[in-house]
């Protein structure tokens, strides 16, 4: 097993990337899906069947897990993985993210975010410093800067000001990092839909020489096409050689053209969240299980899918139980989105290794377009 930290290239079709990021708790297929969970938990699935859909990473929260159960406690209890029995590596994201949208009471300065956990009404300070202490503590393998970053539409002073102050916590997180090299502390591009910004927030943190970039303040109220150019300036100005992540996207659709552009790896809710509402992802499009036209309807969502919960269960069943509440609804509509995601997910890098990227996309979204009636 590889002790350091290390991203390889392996095929480029476009702008589109294949390739391998290896890391002592295992490897991670790039272009990557990351399921999210959240509090140490993908909502409703159980871990071995998020590895056998093959995930080889997923997503923790710095905000969430240190008001509850306390990153000091993660650390006694031997650690997130061991914690919640998840062999494979951890991204964590640093908590100014969810500070600003789950927290009622914030407040925001250069010293970092003071807030009331949403748990217990407590104060908290959070600095960059703290931030990435936490991540430690929770022993997670890639780590995020802490970060402002601005819901669109938004100010351009507001969205430079941001970015600028994220830019000088990235180099705090740094600081504060250190040297770790089985280990990975990434930036975040921030700079909102402002071409000149993204550009210069981008090659201030590619001179940090960090071992990832994310690209954050995207898929925040702003158009598909808005996020598309502000990748198509953002990503040029990253280094080839380090891995892009693009934070909190998104939708099939947004995965496969930001793949397009450039993008190594995603995360998002949507799979597990809609998936709980009663709505299914699939290869002819989405399909809401809640709709009363699905009632008596004994086709299962896509009978080629090799996901038992795609496969095997009647529309009719699945309607029934997202309509009476049951539990059951919403862990097999999680299980099979995460799976549809998934099967994406390896599709898209087999395309990329075998030149036929932009045929696989057109096809793909043909398939959602024309859905299964
Ligand atoms: N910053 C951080 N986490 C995030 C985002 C961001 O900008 C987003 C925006 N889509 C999602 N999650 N730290």
């Amino acid at each position: 097993m590889n002790e350091t930290f290390q991203f390889k290239l392996l095929a480029t079709d476009g702008k589109a990337r294949c390739g391998e990021i290896s890391t002592p708790r295992g490897m991670i297929r790039t272009p990557a899906f990351m399921p999210v969970g959240t509090v140490g938990t993908v909502k409703a699935m159980y871990l071995d069947q998020v590895r056998e859909l093959g995930a080889d990473i997923i997503l923790g929260n710095t905000y969430h897990l240190m008001l509850r159960p306390g990153a000091e406690r993660v650390a006694r209890l031997g650690g997130l993985h061991n914690l919640i029995r998840w062999q494979g590596p951890i991204l964590t994201d640093s908590g100014g993210f969810q500070v600003m949208s789950l927290s009622a009471l914030r407040k925001l300065d250069e010293r970092g975010v003071t807030f009331k956990s949403h748990v217990d009404g407590a104060i908290h300070h959070m600095s960059p410093e703290r931030s990435i202490e936490i991540q430690g503590l929770l022993d997670s393998d890639i780590q995020m800067q802490l970060d402002e970053c601005i819901a669109l539409p938004a100010e351009p002073n507001e969205i430079e000001r941001a970015m600028e102050m994220s830019l000088r916590w990235a180099e705090r997180c740094k600081l504060a990092f250190g040297d770790q090299p089985g280990k990975a502390m990434f930036g975040i591009v921030q700079g909102g839909d402002i071409p000149k910004l993204r550009e210069r927030s981008a090659l201030v943190l590619k001179e940090l020489d960090l071992k990832g970039y994310a690209i954050g303040g995207l898929a925040v109220g702003e158009p598909q096409e808005v996020m598309l150019d502000m990748l198509d300036v953002t990503c040029p100005a990253l280094p080839a050689e380090k891995p892009r992540y693009l934070m909190g996207v998104g939708t099939p659709d947004d995965i496969l053209k930001s793949v397009a552009h450039g993008v190594d790896m995603f995360d998002c809710v949507m799979p597990t969240r809609s998936g709980r509402h009663g709505l299914a992802f699939t290869r002819y499009g989405r399909i809401n299980l809640r709709n009363a036209r699905h009632a008596e309807d004994l086709r299962p969502l896509d009978e080629q899918s090799s996901c038992p919960a795609t496969r095997d269960y009647s529309r009719a069943y699945l309607h029934h139980l997202i309509r009476s509440n049951e539990s059951l609804g919403g862990m097999l509509l999680s299980w099979s989105n995460l799976a549809y995601y998934q099967e994406l997910m390896a599709d898209i890098r087999k395309a990329i290794e075998e030149g036929r990227f932009a045929d696989f996309m057109a096809e793909t979204i043909e398939g959602w377009q024309r859905g299964d009636l």
